[in-house]
């Protein structure tokens, strides 16, 4: 596949860019090889400045759940840009959102945008401290919650994938107040609590970890979370960056139902414009600045635009109706998919196990199950980098890194589905 264009580009990029690119996970460093760059993108493809297309599964990490482009959300940013980008003075368009996350999700009775997940979970912590005036947070080892300094300790994502889980310029200091737990393991976290009797403030965890590929929380796991925090009067803290309104209209908490004290959002409520968000009880989000003490801020908190991108992305999802929306259509790709995709790697011989949740799924190439992230490392990724490429070179883009979850849209066809099983199994063959 011809990608003169793109390395010409990544040359460029590399005299002003570190590493070439705005955020570390697009770097393919996890895959090797350089990686192409996009100048298009519309339903589930996406474009290389070369010209191949390519069925996208990364979906811009998440935002693109109607898959790019969709003529809804790009009448919706002109619409808003019409009227100015930005006011730093507050808009309507905040209200609706705001209005219309508290009705999705029963949890958030009040919420504050942010313009970004990371900035979502930094805030979210603080509150969490300042309304328990408690110091301690416990983290699970593989979830990824943006790179606030207090949260990089044995990350996932590009931090795991670059081996380095802990990222250099965090005073220790800054992480000293940092418990990382196993996830799904209970007794670690009671293990924990014991230890830090009135100590905790809260816990902070992603309910489907999709930052070491995709794996499942156990049957019970998340109802002891509830139950622990509840219990030891800390906070639970759903980073549903990732999975809001992606794994049901209401998110994960929904799908599992768990009622956490506070929620993270981000991505899909931007509609691919920069957006984050956190919300929960009211008693604890009026803690936040101008009416408590903890304070938070953003210059584009709210943005109008992305506001607009956000809400015409879950008006078109159907989140805001109970029936006729889109969460049956994303199921049933996902079903197919894993079907496809587990065939095609048994009639190749190949040990993969495929995670999968909703519309977020990971194959991982191991005979065993993966439950955590420490399962997910013993995968290989020696096979994951060959079928990455060979997938490339077939017209199907999978994330670069064993170590990050793929993504379906209501774009993605029954054709595209069976052209990527059709592309796997004859990759799987010749690994
Ligand atoms: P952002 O700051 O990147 O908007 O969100 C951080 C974040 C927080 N919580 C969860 C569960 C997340 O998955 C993320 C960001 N996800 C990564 C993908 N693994 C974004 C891709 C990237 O870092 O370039």
């Amino acid at each position: 596949m011809n990608r003169d264009a793109s390395e010409k580009l990544f040359t460029e990029a590399l005299k002003y860019i570190p590493g070439g690119v705005n955020s570390p996970v697009r770097a393919f460093r996890a895959v090797g090889g350089n990686p192409f760059f996009v100048n298009r993108a519309s339903g589930s493809k996406v474009w290389d400045v070369d010209g191949n297309e390519l069925i996208d599964y990364v979906c811009t990490w998440g935002p693109a759940i109607l898959g790019h482009a969709h003529p809804k959300i790009i009448s919706a940013v002109k619409a808003a840009a019409e009227h100015g980008t930005s006011f730093g003075i507050p808009n309507p368009h905040e209200v609706t959102m705001a209005k219309l996350i508290c009705e999705l999700v029963p949890s958030v009775k009040k919420i504050r945008m942010t313009s970004s997940g990371t900035e979502a979970c930094m805030s979210a912590i603080r509150l969490a401290r300042g309304f328990t005036r408690r110091d301690k947070i416990i983290k699970f080892d593989g979830c990824y919650h943006g790179h606030v300094d207090s949260l990089l300790v044995r990350a996932g994502s590009g931090a795991l994938t670059f081996g380095h889980p802990d990222s250099a310029g965090i005073p220790a200091a800054f992480t000293s107040h940092t418990i990382v737990a196993p996830y799904n393991d209970e007794e670690a976290v009671k293990a924990i609590f014991a230890a830090n009797k009135n100590e905790i403030a809260g816990i902070i965890v992603e309910p489907v970890p999709g930052n070491a590929g995709l794996y499942l929380p156990k049957p019970g796991y998340l109802e002891f979370l509830s139950e622990i925090t509840k219990a030891h009067g800390a906070l639970l803290i759903f980073d549903e960056v990732m999975t809001g309104f992606r794994l049901a209209r209401g998110g994960a908490q929904e799908r599992f139902g768990i009622t956490p004290d506070l929620s993270c959002f981000g991505k899909v409520i931007g509609g691919g414009l920069p957006v984050g968000a956190f919300g929960g009880r009211a008693e604890i989000m009026d803690y936040l600045a101008p009416l408590g003490p903890v304070y938070q801020a953003g210059t584009l908190s709210g943005n109008p635009i992305a506001m607009a991108a956000g809400l015409a992305n879950l008006e078109e999802l159907g989140a805001n109706r109970k029936s006729g929306n889109a969460y049956q259509q994303l199921e049933e790709r996902g079903v197919q998919l894993e079907a496809g995709m587990k065939e095609a790697a048994k009639s190749a011989g190949v040990p993969v196990t495929f995670n999968r949740c909703g519309s977020m799924f990971c194959g991982y190439f191991t005979n065993a199950p993966v439950h955590n992230v420490a399962d997910a490392m013993r995968s290989d990724r020696e096979k994951f980098k060959k079928f990455f490429h060979g997938m490339l070179d077939e017209g199907v883009y999978f994330a670069p890194s064993q170590f990050e979850s793929g993504f379906i849209s209501t774009a993605h066809t029954a054709a595209d589905i069976e052209k990527t099983v059709r592309a796997a199994a004859k990759v799987l063959r010749g690994l």
